[in-house]
C-alpha cells in the first residue's frame, strides 16, 4: 500500500447546490471528478480534520465505487478512523446521527436524494460538518473555490474494503469500521417516541402502509416499524434499495408516489400510509383519501409536539424555508414561540438548531425534523404521526381537520416546470426582479400586494448573509406567489411557482387545491409570463 499523488486539472461547475453537488452519473464516471471534489473537501478541512469521518450513501449506482475512492481518498489525508455503514448504505439522517453519536469530525453523505438513479440517472455528494448537518456556505464556497484550483490529488492504492462484513479493516494507518447502518439511528428514534404504545396500536389492528420507493429507508422502515413496532411484514413495501430505484423517481409526494395515493384512495385502504426519498431525508403522510401537505404537517407536528416523549416539555421555536406555507407562523404565535424563515435547503436551519432557538424545522418539499439531528428526517415524521395516532385515538383526517378548524387552512401548492431552457428562466427571474420596486401596493385581480422582494436571509446567529432567494409577492390578506430556481436539478433549469392562498372559514375548507388557487396562478403568469417565455402550457409536476 502507498499513497499516489495524482496531477489532475480542475472540472467547471463543482460548486454544491441546495443539497451539495447533484451532476448526471455519466459527468462523476468522469476520470478525476469526484476525485477532485473529494480532494478539495479535503483541502477545504484542512488540518485538524484527522479524527474520524462518516461514509455513506443511499445505495444508488455509483455509491460502491465512490465509497471505495473516498475510503482511499481519506487513508491518504490522515483521516485516523472512517465509519463507514454496511454496504456502503447510510441515510442522509442516519449520517447525521451517527455523526453526532461518535462525535466525528464530519461526514460525506453519497446521494442526489429525490432525483432518478441508475447509470443514466443522477449522483450526488455533499459534506456535513461536526454537528451532523449540511455544511454552510461558507464551507461549500470554499470547497467550489478550491475544485477551481487543485493540481493533483492524494489517493491510496490499497485493494477495495469488504463493505458488506461488519468489523475493522485498515488502509494505511486509517482504521475503517463498517457498521450496522440502522442501530444507533433505531435507538435514537426509541428515545424520542413512545414505541409502546405505538406497538399497542399494531397490536390493536391498525394498518399502515410504509413505500420506501426501493430507496434506503427500506431497512430502517424494516427494522424500527416491522422490527421493534410489530407492524405485520409487508408494511413495508419497496423496501429493497436497488440501485436504480427500481427505474422510479424516488420523490415521495402525491405524483411519484401514486401506487401508495391508489392504496390510500381505494376501497380497503389502510389506516395510514406514508413514504420517503431516495436518501431517506424526505417524508410524505396519507390518510385515507388525503395526503397531508408537507406545510400542514409542520404546523400539525408542531401543534401536537408534546404528545411525543422526546419533546414533552415543549418546543423552543420553529424554521420554515420561505417557500414553505405560514400555516406553522400560525401555531408559532399561539404557542408564543418565534417562527423563522429561512433560505431553501436544510443548511440554513443548522445555526438556528445549535442555538436553540428552534426545535422543529420544515420545508415544502415533504422535508420535516427536529434537533434530534441536523437533517431533515423521514422516519422521524412518520413515527411522529404514528405517536400522535395512538396518543390521540384519532385518524389522520380527523387530526386535519381539527387543526385546520382550530388555525385556518393554507391552501398550497408547488408547480414546478422541469428542465426548461436555463437562459430563459434566468430571464423570468431577472425580469420579475425588475419589476419588484412597482408591484408593491399594486391591485392584482382583486389582490393588493403588500410586499414584494427577491428574499435575503440574514442569520441571526453568525450574521451571514444570503441573497436572492427567492421572488416573494406578499398579498395584503397574506396569500403569495413564490418564484425560485431549483438548486437541485441536473437538467437545464427548473422554475418552482409556490402558492399559498390562507382561509380561516371552516366552511371554505373542503375546496380543490388547484381551484383554490387558480387566481393566483393567473396571476402569476401574468407578472412573469411563464409559459410564454418558457414555451410550457402547463407545469411537469404539481404537488
Ligand atoms: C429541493 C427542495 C428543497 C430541499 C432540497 C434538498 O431543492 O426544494 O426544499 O431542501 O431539494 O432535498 P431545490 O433547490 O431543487 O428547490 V433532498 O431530499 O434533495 O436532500
Ligand atoms: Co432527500
Amino acid at each position: 500500500m502507498t499513497i499516489q499523488t495524482v496531477a489532475t486539472t480542475p472540472f467547471a461547475g463543482q460548486r454544491p447546490g441546495t443539497s451539495g453537488l447533484r451532476k448526471k452519473v455519466t459527468e462523476f464516471q468522469q476520470p478525476g471528478y469526484l476525485e477532485n471534489f473529494v480532494e478539495a473537501i479535503f483541502l477545504t478541512l484542512g488540518e485538524g480534520a484527522e479524527r474520524s469521518l462518516v461514509v455513506g450513501g443511499d445505495g444508488r449506482y455509483f455509491n460502491r465505487q465512490a465509497v471505495q475512492t473516498i475510503l482511499r481518498m481519506a487513508a491518504a489525508h490522515g483521516i485516523e478512523r472512517v465509519l463507514v455503514g454496511r454496504g456502503g448504505i447510510l441515510s442522509t439522517p442516519a449520517v447525521s446521527c451517527v455523526i453526532r453519536k461518535h462525535a466525528a469530525f464530519g461526514g460525506i453523505v453519497l446521494s442526489a436524494s429525490h432525483n432518478p438513479g441508475g447509470p443514466d440517472g443522477d449522483f450526488g455528494i455533499k459534506y456535513n460538518i461536526e454537528n451532523g448537518g449540511p455544511a454552510p456556505e461558507k464551507i461549500t464556497e470554499a470547497i467550489f473555490a478550491n475544485t477551481q484550483t487543485l493540481t493533483a490529488y492524494r489517493i491510496s492504492d490499497a485493494p477495495p474494503v469488504d463493505l458488506d462484513v461488519l468489523g475493522t479493516t485498515r488502509i494505511e494507518n486509517m482504521v475503517v469500521e463498517v457498521i450496522d447502518p440502522v442501530a444507533d439511528y433505531a435507538g435514537l428514534m426509541a428515545r424520542l417516541f413512545d414505541f409502546d404504545a405505538i406497538r399497542a396500536l399494531f397490536a390493536r389492528g391498525f394498518s399502515m402502509r410504509f413505500d420506501a420507493m426501493h430507496a434506503v429507508s427500506g431497512p430502517y422502515a424494516h427494522a424500527i416499524l416491522e422490527g421493534m413496532l410489530g407492524a405485520p411484514s409487508g408494511t413495508v413495501i419497496n423496501g429493497v434499495p436497488r440501485e436504480d430505484f427500481g427505474g422510479g423517481h424516488p420523490d415521495p409526494n402525491p405524483v411519484n408516489a401514486a401506487e401508495l395515493i391508489a392504496l390510500m384512495n381505494g376501497p380497503g385502504a389502510p389506516d395510514f400510509g406514508a413514504a420517503s426519498d431516495g436518501d431517506g431525508d424526505r417524508n410524505m403522510i396519507v390518510g385515507r383519501r388525503l395526503a397531508v401537505t408537507p406545510s400542514d404537517s409542520l404546523a400539525i407536528i408542531a401543534a401536537n409536539a408534546t404528545v411525543a416523549p422526546g419533546y414533552k416539555h415543549g418546543i423552543s421555536g420553529i424554521a420554515r424555508s420561505m417557500p414553505t406555507s405560514t400555516a406553522a407562523d400560525r401555531v408559532a404565535d399561539a404557542l408564543g414561540i418565534s417562527c423563522f424563515e429561512t433560505p431553501t435547503g436544510w443548511k440554513y436551519f443548522g445555526n438556528l438548531m445549535d442555538a436553540n432557538l428552534v426545535t422543529l424545522c420544515g420545508e415544502e418539499s415533504y422535508g420535516t425534523g427536529s434537533h434530534h439531528i441536523r437533517e431533515k428526517d423521514g422516519l422521524w415524521a412518520v413515527l411522529f404521526w404514528l405517536n400522535l395516532l395512538a396518543a390521540s385515538g384519532k385518524g389522520v383526517e380527523q387530526i386535519v381537520r381539527e387543526h385546520w378548524a382550530r388555525f385556518g387552512r393554507n391552501y398550497y401548492s408547488r408547480h414546478d416546470y422541469e428542465a426548461v431552457d436555463a437562459g430563459a428562466a434566468d430571464q423570468m427571474m431577472q425580469a420579475l426582479r425588475e419589476q419588484l420596486p412597482e408591484l408593491a401596493g399594486r391591485r392584482l385581480d382583486g389582490h393588493h400586494v403588500a410586499e414584494a422582494d427577491d428574499f435575503v436571509y440574514n442569520d441571526p446567529v453568525d450574521g451571514s448573509v444570503a441573497t436572492r432567494q427567492g421572488i416573494r409577492i406578499i398579498m395584503s390578506d397574506g396569500s403569495r406567489i413564490v418564484f425560485r430556481l431549483s438548486g437541485t436539478g441536473t437538467e437545464g433549469a427548473t422554475i418552482r411557482l409556490y402558492l399559498e392562498r390562507y382561509e380561516p372559514d371552516p366552511a371554505r375548507h373542503d375546496l380543490d387545491t388547484q381551484e383554490a388557487l387558480r387566481r393566483l396562478a393567473e396571476i402569476a403568469d401574468d407578472i412573469s409570463g411563464l409559459r410564454r417565455r418558457t414555451g410550457r402550457e402547463s407545469p411537469t409536476v404539481i404537488t
